[in-house]
């Protein structure tokens, strides 16, 4: 321990400090046999060194201040807590009794007034001194305990910092990873309070925010190589590109010196307060390709004009940590028993302005700084406790406290309701529930043109500012791992862009997903959507499932190429049908157009025109009117045309069959003839040469009649169909996603199946008429040519069954009218082609002739 007062003149007042100045205890083995003494502790660190020294340099400012405390001398106790609990521990209660060896519950009388510590440097040391500085409600003033649970004015009542609490980092760490838009980090901790809770809060917030933690390792507190490696298998092992440290340099070296080691690149470090400035770290050889980039927090910097000089003035012998420092720095001893030893004794002439280590390095004083400025609200805090007027004073009936004697709880008060302005750098310090404002500096670690680390200062945090203010960052000012200006990814998974969804993954963190593409009809249109949404009933997804399109409205269109070829085709086949009906006219009185009733030849040709016309009903977009006459006029239209025809064939086949029966009798009558010549004593009944009438066995009558009745029957059912269940237009949506097809419905299948039915039923009779009548021998043949057509008829409509079903939409209407067309051309060439030929061309063979067969010329 550092002691540091003399009895002079002036009053004195003590402050406390503690700060690490050894890394750690020296393990020693328990061993019961002989008293415990107290550890040693190893590992000296030149970084706290100047801190305590920092102390001393600041109470020798006001010492020699005349406005500051001009009639107190400040002196001073200094700790060195090693870096662990037991001996800050160990170190308050001597603080506390005024004893060597700690006793608690005592403090011996008449020494100087103990004011106040300041330190005990990392979080937990704090913890546990602060709840016992606390029983004795005993200031305590931390210049780099800045765990969060320190915020407790309940549990650590008399305990103030002027470090921001680590609540604001955590949150600004966290503000800078969604800043960069990174959803997949690695977390690293140091095992104490420090890392804990700092990382905790970190992840609490970006978590918040849906960013999911990679991997989450704990640094060991003690020397642990498996540890480390199995850490920096760990960073091999992710895919995460950010990882996030929360821990003193101290801790963290050893894992540093592995990374470097097994050569871990391409990561972007983001550093704590702790470490983001330490040279512990950033001297380390090599660490630039691991650790080059990084990114850190760091509180307020500030020039201190004489700090240098005060500590290049220490000489060796004024204390035990002097004395271990000169021989650590020059690599001697001032130790007897070292020297001993063989180790080489100092001179005490050394040169300490020749050094430049991390101890005389002023250029990042940060955590110094801190030292400074709670020295100084300690020195305020009693000079304001000093200054005090009775009768105005705080306490009980305006009284005040007296500096040669005061109770801690007094100088409490005047800690709370401190406000103060630091020397040199002006800056205001006052503290709202012992915290001080969280403002970081954000640093870049790139590397400076002699190759060493610069600090670059690419931006702040600022707690206290508006939301959107809090965290200023210059994108442009920061050099990334490997020299890289573009911000690195670190994502689990890339982001799903619209016209996908994400898709979980059993088992893994939230940002790792798989992309999965929107099935057809559903769209996402934001990346990284959750679902997809389905579209609406005349909306379909377009390409890239990411926006719902109006489905195509498709009908066959008289203005499109199809539409007008098919209106030609129809209007064509329904001029055809006129020509052929004014030629048959125009030779009305002839025997070729009389061989078979004319008006059934009319009707025919009528309804000929009918189905070629109604095809065109067929096209355009599907109407009410349009679907119910395009229909029945097919049907009623075909129903002319093959009643007519079955009228004329129904006649031939008769005629056929009468035909027939005269050719048997005069077979038999020849054959009776001849018989009779065989033995004339027979009687000869010679049959009768049949005449036409015999063998026009039904009247026209009979035949238009039968043409009327089967038409009629058709155009009955059709009117019933229409009155009870009218075709009428649909939007067909279930056969083709993408387009809305306008058709017709038939209103109900079993009419217009039976309808069409019908229209087969008098096909097939027809047919079967008309293939009776084929033999039956005239000049016209028209059997022949009847049959001929009702067979080109069915083969359209027979193929036209499995054309129809294959295809979809528009086409289904095209094909209809196809097979209507096709089977109207069929039946018009077949049946009146070989008639036109003769009446235009042949207009010689074009004569009355007997219906029999020319039996009597072949005979002869
Ligand atoms: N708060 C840490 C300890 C610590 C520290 C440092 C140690 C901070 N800054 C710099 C060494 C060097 C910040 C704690 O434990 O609260």
């Amino acid at each position: 321990n550092l002691r540091g007062y003399k009895e002079v003149d002036k009053k004195t007042v003590v402050i406390g400090g503690m700060f690490p100045v050894h890394r750690s205890l020296v393990s020693t083995d328990s061993n019961t046999t002989i008293a415990p003494l107290s550890s040693d502790c190893e590992g000296f660190n030149f970084r706290t060194f100047r801190w305590a020294q920092t102390m001393l340099f600041a109470l020798r400012e006001i010492n020699n201040s005349t406005e500051l405390l001009p009639n107190i001398r400040l002196g001073y106790v200094i700790y060195d807590s090693c870096f662990t609990i037991s001996k800050a521990v160990e170190g308050t209660l001597t603080f506390l009794t005024g004893q060597d060896e700690a006793v608690p519950n005592y403090r011996c009388g008449n020494g100087p007034p103990l004011s106040a510590l300041v330190g005990a440097g990392a979080s937990d040391l704090s913890i546990a001194t602060a709840r016992i500085l606390g029983l004795y409600y005993f200031p305590q003033m931390s210049y780099a305990s800045s765990c969060s649970v320190l915020e407790s004015r309940f549990q650590y009542p008399t305990f103030l910092r002027t470090i921001p609490s680590d609540e604001n980092q955590s949150v600004a760490m966290a503000k800078l990873v969604l800043h960069f838009g990174w959803t997949w980090v690695g977390a690293i901790a140091a095992e104490d309070d420090y890392g804990k809770y700092g990382i905790k809060r970190f992840k609490e917030v970006v978590e918040e925010a849906g960013v999911c933690i990679s991997f989450s390792e704990t640094l060991p507190k003690s020397s642990n190589p498996d540890a480390i490696v199995r850490i920096v298998q760990t960073v091999l092992d992710s895919t995460a590109k950010i990882i996030v440290v929360f821990s003193s340099d101290v801790d963290l070296s050893p894992l540093v010196e592995e990374l470097v080691r097994n050569n871990v690149t391409n990561r972007t470090w983001i550093a704590s307060e702790a470490w983001v400035t330490s040279a512990a770290i950033s001297r380390q050889p090599n660490v630039m390709g691991v650790l080059g980039g990084t990114i850190g927090f760091a509180v307020k910097r500030a020039e201190i004009p004489g700090l240098k000089e005060h500590l290049l003035s220490i000489g060796p012998y004024n204390d035990s940590l002097t004395e271990e420092f000169w021989g650590i720095v020059f690599n001697c001893t001032l130790n007897y028993s070292e020297m001993l030893k063989g180790k080489r004794r100092c001179t005490g002439e050394e040169m300490l302005e020749a050094l430049n280590n991390t101890y005389s390095d002023v250029s990042q004083l940060r955590i110094t700084y801190n030292v400074y400025k709670a020295v100084y609200a300690v020195a305020h805090a009693l000079h304001n406790l000093e200054d005090c007027k009775n009768g105005f004073g705080p306490f009980e009936n305006g009284t005040c406290a007296r500096i040669e004697k005061f109770e801690p709880w007094q100088l409490m008060y005047y800690l709370i309701h401190l406000r103060f302005t630091v020397p040199h750098t002006g800056e205001e310090i006052f503290f709202t529930n012992g915290e001080v404002e969280g403002f970081y500096e954000i640093l870049n670690w790139q590397s400076d043109p002699d190759g060493r680390i610069a600090y670059t200062h690419v931006g702040y945090y600022n707690s206290s500012a508006l939301p959107e203010e809090k965290l200023i960052i210059k994108n442009g000012s920061i050099i990334w791992n490997n020299d890289i200006l573009q911000a690195p990814r670190s994502v689990c998974s890339e982001r799903c862009q619209p016209g996908s969804r994400m898709g979980i993954r059993q088992g893994e963190p939230v940002c790792c997903f798989d992309c999965i593409p929107c099935a057809d009809g559903e769209i996402s249109n934001t990346t990284d959507a959750r679902g997809c949404i389905q579209c609406d009933e005349d909306y379909w997804s377009n390409a890239n499932h990411d926006e719902c399109v109006p489905k195509t409205i498709e009908f066959l269109d008289f203005s499109e190429p199809l539409g007008i070829t098919l209106i030609a085709i129809a209007a064509f086949g329904a001029l055809v049908t006129i020509i052929v009906a004014v030629i048959f006219l125009m030779h009305l009185n002839t025997p070729l157009v009389n061989v078979n009733d004319p008006l059934l030849t009319f009707s025919l040709l009528f309804g000929l025109v009918i189905t070629f016309l109604c095809s065109i009903i067929f096209l355009g977009e599907p109407r009410m009117w349009s679907c119910m006459t395009s229909q029945v006029a097919l049907a009623v239209g075909f129903a002319l045309v093959l009643s007519s025809l079955m009228g004329k064939s129904a006649l031939l086949m008769l005629r056929a069959r009468a035909v027939k029966a005269v050719k048997a009798a005069a077979k038999a009558a020849k054959a009776a003839a001849a018989a009779s010549e065989q033995s004339p004593d027979t009687a000869v009944i010679a049959p009768a040469i049949p005449q036409k009438n015999d063998v026009d066995p039904i009247h026209p009558r009979h035949q238009r009649a039968m043409m009327i009745v089967c038409t009629l029957i058709q155009a009955v059912a059709c009117t019933v169909w229409l009155i009870l269940m009218p075709p009428h237009p649909v939007k067909n949506t279930a056969v083709q996603n993408i387009k809305i097809i306008l058709e017709c419905d038939p209103g109900n299948i079993i009419f217009i199946c039976s309808i069409f039915a019908y229209d087969i039923l008098l096909a097939l009779l027809t047919f079967a008429f008309a293939l009776v009548a084929r033999k039956l021998e005239d000049h016209f043949s028209e059997g022949k040519s009847v049959t001929f057509g009702m067979l080109v008829f069915f083969i359209v409509w027979i193929s036209f069954v499995p054309a129809y079903l294959t295809t979809r939409g528009k086409f289904m209407v095209a094909v209809q009218i196809f097979a209507i067309l096709a089977s109207s051309f069929g039946l018009l060439a077949c049946v009146f082609i070989p008639k036109c030929y003769v009446l235009l061309v042949k207009p010689e063979r074009n004569k009355e002739e007997l219906m029999i067969p020319r039996t009597k010329s072949r005979d002869a």
